[in-house]
Order: C-alpha cells, then structure tokens, then sequence
C-alpha cells in the first residue's frame, strides 16, 4: 500500500489506470473484511452509479479501532488540545477510544437508534464529537455533521432533509475567549423538526440550558450506565456510512452521501502515502470534523493507520498568533495539515510571533480548501518547514472523499501553487466549454474525472437526479469538479478556482444563491447579486449588491442588519464583506444577471467589463461603477 519512491509512484499509477480493478482489490484486502468481496467494481457515469466491493462486509470502526487493539493497545490515538492553552491536554490511546466509542454505541441503541438511522452531530471540537462520529459507524447510523458555526436554520434544514432522529450536541462551546450556545441554538432549530426524538447533550461549558422532558438526556449520565462491549455492526461495502452538506451554485446545501467500503480504503490509502506516515509520527490536521477534511483526515484516515491525531479546540489566534505553533511544540507535531486562509492570516501577524517557537518536529506540510499563493507557499515552506518539510498542496472535495491531485511528501519533485500529479486511481482531464477534451500540457480547462475512485460521491441524499445533473450531466460520462486548472509543460495541475457559483470564502464552500436567498429575506430587500472577489486573507471575500424597497435612511444600519440576517439564516462565516446598494442590476433581456459584470466591479476592474451589448439596460453599469467609487 506504501509507495516508497517516484519509481513506484509511477508503477502505482499505472497499474490503477490500466487494472483499477486488481489495483484496489489489492489494497482492500489489507482491511479487515467480515465478509469478503468477491466483485470489486461496478459502474456507470451516464446513469449513474458507482459500486466498489459491493458484496463485502465490514465495519469501518473494527478497522480503525479493534485492528489496532492487537498491536498498539497503549499508544495515543487521539491527543485533544483544550482550547485554554494552560488547560490540561487529553490523550486518549487506542483501547480508551475504543472503549468509549462501545460506550457510546450502547447509549444510542439503548435510545433505539440502528442502522441506516440518521443522526445528526452539532458539537465543537472535543474528542466527544469524534466519539459520536464513530459511534455511529460502529452501529450503522449515518451521521449527519453540522460545522458548530452554522445557524438553528441551516440545521434545522439540513435535519429536516435527511430526517434525523436523534441529535448530540453539547451545552455550549468555547473558541477562543468567546463562549458560544450551542443546545439553544439545537433547540431553536428544532421547533421546526418533528422527525426528531431524542437530543443527547455533552457538557462543556456548564451554560445554563433547557432541557425538555421525555426528549433530552445528558451524554455523561447515559455514558455512566452504558456497557463499554459493543460488536460493530456487519455493514455493506455500499451502506451510507455518512451524509455531508456542502453548498453548489444553486439552491440548498446537498447531503453528499459516503459508503462504508470504498471511503474506508481510499482515505486510509491517501492518508499513509500523501502524507508518508510513519508509525508513532503525530499528525496535526487543524480543520473542524465538521468538514470533510476533518472526517477523512481527523477522524478516518489516521485512525484507519493507527496514527496519532491532533485534535485542537481553538483557534489559530488565540491566546496569540502563536498557538499552532506552540501546539506543535507540545505535542512534538510531525506532520501538520491546514488551510491557506490561516497561513495568510498568521503571516499577517508578522514573524515575532514564531520567534522562540521551536518547530523542529516538523516533517511534513499540507495545505487543503483553496489555492495556495506563491507567497503564502513560500512563507510556509521558510518559515515553518526552514526549507526542509516537503509542502503537499493537496486538491479534493467533499465529494471526493479523499485526497485527489496532491504531492505525495519527499517523493513527487514540487512545485509553489501546484498541487502536482493525480494520485493512483485518479484520472483527471480537461475539457473546454462544449466538452472537448483539452489534450497535451500547457493547457487551461475545466477539471473533470473520467473514471471512478473508491470514495467518489454515490449520492445526494434523497435526490438522486440532483446528483446526476450536478455532476455528470454538464459533460456527460464525466465527473465534472466545478474548478478551473491548469496543466503546465510537465504536466503538472494547478487548480485555479471554482468556475461556477460557488464561493470558497477561508476555505469554506459558500454558494452565491443561498447568501443572496438570505439577504432576500431581510425586509425591504427587493433583490441582491452577490460574487466573491479577491481577498488578502480569506482568498475569496462575499460581495453583495443590494436592491432596496425604499432608499435606506441610514445606509450603515440596514448594511448591519442584513449582516445579522445573513449571520442568522446560515452562519456568520456568510457573512458578506461588502455590501453596496444598487437600483438595478446588470441583466440580460432574458433576465439572466450577468455575474461577470459583478465580478470585475467587485475588483475594482471598471476598464475591461467586456461586451455588454446584451444588458437590458446599460446604463446600470455605470451607475453601479458610480456606486463602487
Ligand atoms: C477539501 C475541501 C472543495 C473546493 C474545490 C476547490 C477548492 C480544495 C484545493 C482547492 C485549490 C487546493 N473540500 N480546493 N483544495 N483549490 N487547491 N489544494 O476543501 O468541498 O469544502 O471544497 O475547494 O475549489 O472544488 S470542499
């Protein structure tokens, strides 16, 4: 499973191109299988639908936890840094995660939860979050994460879609010197969610909260009268191991559906050869689990290899600039994962903040969720690696699963900004606007799949069509990313941006559709546009044009408002970052605003707005520059 060189790199590239088959089969059977799989794939990209190991049987938790019970009962699995740096870290080794997860298993079948039940968990960043992720899987429950920032709305709609029917969360959260609600805020979501039963709530902060009869259970009680043997659930390769919402450019969040056999071994896989993880190494992935990046690479992937995992509470600057570099002196960090919009951010801090700051555990570098600068890559590579960490600039998706285009560490020669060659079993191209395939190097395009990989999305829950034509009807018999690329002169990738509707905005997928619903519903609003533009830290910042009812009164104020509204219908990382009152917005005659037009305004680029011979009415262009002054 290992590769160890270029040479095998490339031998393993191969082999998945030409026999994908025999090339996965080889890897899967390294699990631990209840039933073995006798067919490895089945598939179609035009009606689709993707199949791997689909008549094995398996439980991801008995290859994440029980596996290791054997070999390292006592080594660390999970390391949880508090948020409070002076608060007492917890590590818990293989055989207490394990007994934890049982535990908790029992206290959601005790509540009658069994497989194929959603579940949806709202919690911060404590190991318990990770405990609820796995108890889950143990028994068969598809989990259903919501990121602890999202808003009652965005959860009561993400519940509502897949019918959950137990919810955990905890009292309220800390992040930095802020404590934040968290059951009110459950609570205020479910007045509107009467498929759920049961709410099982964790302490952390001690916040008063209400707890309603017959409906919510503390976790500790529960805990204390739960059996720590629990026999993980026999699953299907192909059972939904868990649902995650991630915005598309039109319409509500999708849940991305993940099954139990494929996602195991392609996170696992990815997991061991991008990041050449060697036993006893500590890997640091700062994303929240209620991402996929902290699923896959939190969560399943190290565990799945018996890794050491970092799991930290807070945030990057708090109690100072300085506290993921302290983190990694603590915990002897090896490897460290994190996001571009944080290395630009803590570069901004200016460099006393690494001053004294010893860093030399460090062996390996990632950066995920957007396109990393050659600035902020070189600033990572010196000041963090010294110029000695090889740098994985991995490009993936929720739909993905797991890691697709990326170096693998110390073996594929770098490049700043590249996120390099495909990984086995990937197999990219570019097609212009009507499909073509883009042949050769040199070439721009849009990035596509032209084959499946073990944790390639199945579905989105409850909407199967919404599927298909998201992702494989705009170039048929293609997995269509939505992201722009290019592939230099050796054929190296560099993922450019999204090119449809979808903002990444620090990292965080965010469609233009649902901040524009959002603001339209604050009163007065008759309409809004919103694009992303070119943002120092967050990559992509939300800009907003707005039309109103009545010229405001006071232009701050109602700004403020619809801010709060935003921040109220999703979350306050939708929040836009500029927001300009507008009297009409660039539309062609056939109603279609014309975003392109937004764009440039949005930068600041009022010479080259290009052909607008098709607006309705030109002359909102220039009121609109007028405004943008
Ligand atoms: C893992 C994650 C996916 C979108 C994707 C891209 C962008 C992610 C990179 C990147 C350039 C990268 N999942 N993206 N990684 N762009 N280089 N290394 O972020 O579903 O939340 O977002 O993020 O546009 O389509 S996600």
């Amino acid at each position: 499973m290992r590769i160890k060189n270029l040479q095998e790199y490339h031998e393993a590239y191969s082999l998945s191109v030409e026999k994908p088959e025999q090339f996965w089969a080889d890897i899967a059977n390294e699990f631990d299988w209840i039933k073995p799989f006798t067919k490895v794939l089945d598939w179609s990209f035009d009606d689709y639908s993707v199949k791997w190991f689909e008549d094995g049987q398996m439980n991801i938790t008995a290859n994440a936890l029980d596996r290791h019970l054997k070999t390292i009962p006592d080594q660390a699995a999970m390391v949880y840094e508090p948020n409070e740096p002076g608060d007492e870290a917890i590590t818990l080794t293989y055989r207490q995660l394990h007994a934890r997860v049982c535990k908790f298993s029992n206290v959601l079948k005790a509540q009658g939860v069994t497989k194929g039940d959603r579940v949806c968990i709202y919690m911060p960043m404590i190991p318990e979050l990770a405990i609820a992720v796995l108890a889950c899987a143990r028994i068969g429950a598809i989990h259903s994460v919501v990121f602890g920032g999202f808003s009652a709305q965005s959860i009561s709609d993400r519940i509502n879609d897949s019918q959950c029917k137990l919810v955990i969360t905890t009292d309220g959260a800390v992040r930095g010197n802020k404590t934040i609600p968290m059951k009110e805020t459950v609570d205020d979501a479910l007045v509107s969610c009467p498929c759920v039963e049961t709410v099982i709530v964790k302490t952390r902060t001690q916040t008063p909260v209400s707890m309603v009869k017959g409906r919510d259970l503390w976790w500790e009680e529960e805990e204390m009268q739960a059996s720590d043997v629990c026999t993980p659930e026999a699953m299907n390769a192909e059972d939904p191991l868990f649902i995650l919402y991630t915005s598309g450019s039109t319409g509500k969040p999708k849940g991305v559906v993940h099954t139990c056999g494929g996602y195991m071994v392609y996170t696992a896989y990815t997991f061991a050869n991008v990041f050449q993880y060697n036993p006893g190494d500590v890997f640091f992935c700062t994303a929240d689990i209620g991402w996929i990046t902290g699923h896959s690479y939190l969560v399943y992937g190290p565990l799945l290899n018996g890794a050491i995992s970092v799991l930290f509470e807070g945030i990057p600057t708090y109690p100072d600039a300085g506290r993921f570099w302290d983190i990694i002196k603590r915990h002897q960090v090896n490897i460290f994962y994190t996001a571009p919009t944080a290395i630009r951010s803590l570069m901004g801090f200016g460099d006393e903040f690494l001053v004294g700051k010893d860093l030399s555990s460090l062996r390996v570098l990632g950066s995920v969720g957007e396109p990393i600068n050659v600035e902020a890559w070189q600033w990572y590579d010196e000041k963090i690696g010294k110029g000695n960490c090889p740098i994985v600039d991995t490009w993936w998706q929720t739909e993905t699963g797991g890691l697709m285009i990326s170096p693998i560490a110390g073996i594929t020669p770098l490049k700043p900004a590249f996120a390099t060659l495909p990984l086995p079993g990937v197999q990219p191209i570019l097609v212009d606007e009507n499909g073509k395939e883009i042949e050769g190097n040199g070439v721009n395009g849009n990035l596509c799949i032209k084959y499946p990989w073990p944790s390639i999305i199945r579905t989105t829950y409850g909407d199967h069509e919404r599927c298909k034509t998201t992702y494989f009807s705009t170039y048929p018999g293609l997995y269509f990313t939505g992201d722009g690329c290019m592939r230099d002169e050796d054929g190296y990738y560099r993922i450019t941006g999204r090119v449809d509707d979808v903002m990444n905005i620090s990292g965080h997928r965010i469609g233009t559709a649902e901040v524009e619903n959002a603001i339209n519903m604050h009163t007065g609003v008759i309409e809004s546009a919103v694009v992303g533009f070119p943002h120092d830290v967050k990559g992509q910042g939300i800009y907003a044009y707005v039309i109103c009812e009545h010229p405001t009164i006071n232009d701050e104020l109602t700004r403020k408002d619809i801010l709060a509204t935003v921040a109220r219908v999703i979350g306050p990382i939708a929040k836009p970052d500029k927001i300009q009152f507008v009297t009409g917005l660039p539309k062609t005659r056939s109603g279609k605003i014309m975003r392109r037009i937004l764009r440039k305004v949005a930068e600041g680029e009022f010479g080259s707005l290009g052909d607008t011979s098709t607006l309705l009415d030109p002359s909102v262009v220039d009121s609109i520059i007028k405004g943008a002054l």
